[in-house]
């Protein structure tokens, strides 16, 4: 089926693509004063993360100084890190969670 890109624009089948959205990484960066368990619990309720894979996931930005929370859209990346960020400082951690395109 041919599909109508834009006025005026008609991709051959062979062309025509379904573009995806260009997607973020957000990710945690190691600091030396926020508590593990905090880390763990951020993982949990922020990225939807199990027990164990959130444990790993922060012994692994302890470890090798930053990881990997999840892949998302921009406005949704940029969500996650502004939550995290304020949940953080108000429990006066220092936590980082930068985004960056994947
Ligand atoms: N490095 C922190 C500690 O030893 C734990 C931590 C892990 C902090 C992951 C930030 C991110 N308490």
């Amino acid at each position: 089926m041919a599909i109508k890109q834009r006025e005026g624009t008609v991709l051959s089948p062979s062309k025509a693509k379904l573009k995806s959205p260009p997607m973020y990484k957000v990710l945690l960066l190691n600091d030396d004063y926020t508590p593990m368990d905090f880390v763990v619990h951020v993982l949990q309720h922020f990225f939807h993360k199990s027990y164990e894979q959130a444990t790993q996931i922060m012994l692994k930005v302890h470890t090798e100084g930053r990881g990997i929370c999840g892949l998302y859209t921009a406005d949704l990346a940029a969500t996650k890190v502004a939550q995290v960020l304020a949940f953080a400082r108000q429990h006066q951690h220092p936590l980082l969670c930068v985004m960056e395109e994947n």
